[in-house]
């Protein structure tokens, strides 16, 4: 009891007993004390219309959160000057700093609230009611606002509502037996059971109990529920998810993959490339997030008209499967910047078509929303020879993420970098004399053909093979071209043709091997191509700028 009204009347560090100094500055600390708690009651009410509202937000209509409809709405309103000081002072961070500062809002004006309810109820109901009011307005004045958007912040606040009357409610009680006890014990006599029954109040602790337990239960419930629903939101309103429902119409034409395309020995890279193990080169830091319901691909420049195209007129253009081995310039001798997928996508020829691209113009140079560009030669992309493609799909799904999703190009016999520009979302008809793209200031060639190579993959430098036979393999590429034939030496005898697979087409690589009776030691093996135009692989070694790395590869392989 004694213990209870200490309690009750704050211990801040005051070493007197309670009614010997200063009444006043005790009475004013027990003030402070009490609003404290009712300010709490308010942010643990506003905590749970919070919560309540982004689980309903969640379930029935997503646009009905009133955080970020608020939210938006502040950053609508806020004049440009607040707007340019806001990123001047927090950098990058100035969204996070207004979320921060709304967040500081709410905090103070649910704390008024919970006071108002406790002094003079009920006017911090009325006030959150107020607060619902407005997040309702905020809500359905969104443009495209659905049907129940209304719904979250209604249920939203009556919940917040029923949470702080009860709150308050509980607290005015334990008030109400703290002063009594208070009075009780103030009057100097020992306080007796009876006494209390008469007057009707029970224990000021069990009305204590009673605020703390509903309070906690409130708040926690509140955290879960917010952080859940906030958890749940954020994983299936990811592009990862939205690329993972998204249904591409059935192709006009498949790649067949004719017999004795894919050979079957240990260690050789196969035909295809899993997109799992799809080398990935691009200068974004963090891969771009780019929805395709929003995504626009624009065809402007020297154009007679300038086109728009969404994601379903592309797709709506009809799909097709090519088979196509995609080059980084990067890719040194021997080295794995390269490989095969099935791309379906639609011919970049018939995508500038409709924007007629204008007779002087000789360059595309096509834009990623990351600011990335590429220049590609106007006829390697007109040519109706040539699969020059916008793609949807690599190897049977929508693009990966960090391979460009939701539509990038490619272009068979093009290094990456002057042509395969990932989440792209513009082409523009241009002058090579007039437009340079991202890598041409930066020590690589305007123009960059894919340069004709092979390389081993099987023996393997740290690998020891056994005296007897052994197999020889890697694969070898000239894009739009075709291999012709391999050749293999092995120290210093005659060049040996190696057996090549059977081509699924000019872009994609080939599979090549040579038996090898492999005797006991140290060996060279040395592997070059030459394509159908009749050119050998050039043999100089060249670094990989300005236009790509030269030479044929060698390799020391242990037999023991
Ligand atoms: N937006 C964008 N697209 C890009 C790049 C880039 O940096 N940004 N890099 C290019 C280069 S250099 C290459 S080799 C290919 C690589 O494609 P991948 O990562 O899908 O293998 O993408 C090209 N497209
Ligand atoms: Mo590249």
């Amino acid at each position: 009891m004694e213990h209870e009204e200490r309690r009750a009347s704050g211990r801040g560090g005051d070493p007197a007993p309670a009614a010997s100094a200063a009444p006043a500055a005790r009475s004013a600390r027990r003030r402070l004390r009490w609003r404290s708690l009712a300010a709490l009651s308010g942010v643990v009410s506003a905590g749970v219309f919070l919560a309540a509202a982004e689980l309903v937000a969640l379930v029935v209509a997503r646009d009905g959160s009133p955080i970020l409809a608020v939210g938006s709405f502040v950053i609508d309103i806020v004049p440009q000057w607040a707007k340019e000081f806001a990123i001047e002072v927090f950098g990058e961070y100035d969204k996070i700093a207004l979320l921060g500062g709304l967040g500081l809002a709410v905090l103070v004006a649910s704390a008024i609230a919970g006071v108002l309810q406790f002094v003079k109820p009920p006017l911090g109901a009325i006030a959150l009611g107020l607060a619902g009011a407005l997040s309702l307005a905020a809500v359905v004045t969104r443009t495209g606002a659905t049907a129940f958007a209304w719904l979250p912040p209604l249920v939203g606040s009556a919940a917040g509502i029923v949470v702080l009357v009860l709150l308050a409610r509980r607290l005015r009680a334990w008030h109400g037996s703290a002063v009594a006890n208070d009075d009780v014990a103030g009057s100097a006599v020992p306080p007796d059971p009876g006494e209390r029954a008469k007057a009707g109040r029970p224990a000021a602790s069990v009305d204590r109990r009673g605020f703390f337990v509903l309070a906690g239960i409130a708040a926690a419930s509140a955290l879960v529920v917010g952080v859940g629903s906030g958890v749940v939101r954020a994983a299936t309103s990811s592009i990862a998810a939205i690329r993972k429902a998204l249904k591409l119409p059935a192709p006009n034409s498949i790649v067949t993959v004719p017999d004795g395309a894919e050979l079957d020995i240990p260690g050789l890279t196969p035909l295809y490339t899993p997109n799992a193990d799809f080398y990935r080169v691009d200068t974004a830091l963090t891969v771009p997030s780019v929805d395709p319901a929003t995504w626009r691909l624009v065809v402007d420049g020297m154009v007679g008209e300038r086109v728009e195209l969404t994601f379903d007129d592309l797709v709506a253009m009809g799909l097709d499967e090519y088979s196509i081995t995609l080059t980084c310039v990067s890719n040194e001798v021997g080295g794995d910047l390269l490989g095969t997928a099935k791309w379906l996508g639609v011919p970049v020829r018939d995508v500038l078509a409709k924007a007629s691209p204008g007779a002087d113009a000789d360059m595309v140079l096509s834009r990623s929303v990351d600011g990335f560009t590429a220049s590609t030669p106007l006829a390697s992309l007109t040519d109706d020879g040539l699969d020059a493609i916008l793609a949807v799909a690599m190897n049977g799904e929508p693009l990966p993420l960090e391979h460009g999703f939701p539509v990038r190009m490619v272009v068979p016999g093009l290094y990456g970098y002057v042509s395969a520009t990932k989440w792209i979302t513009e082409l523009k008809v241009t002058r090579f004399d007039a437009e340079e793209a991202y890598w041409t200031p930066r020590g690589y060639s305007a123009k960059a053909p894919i340069k004709l190579s092979s390389r081993i993959d099987t023996p393997r430098l740290d690998k020891a093979v056994a005296p007897g036979t052994t197999v020889i393999a890697g694969v070898a590429w000239a894009q739009t071209v075709g291999i012709d034939h391999v050749e293999v030496k092995i120290d210093d005898a005659d060049w040996q043709r190696a057996t090549l697979s059977n081509p699924v087409n000019a872009d994609t690589w080939v599979q090549w091997f040579l038996e090898w009776e492999a005797t006991s030691g140290s060996h060279n093996v040395t592997v070059r191509a030459t394509d159908r135009d009749g050119n050998l692989q050039v043999e100089e070694r060249a670094p990989i700028a300005p236009d790509g790395s030269t030479g044929w590869q060698r390799r020391l392989v242990q037999v023991s």
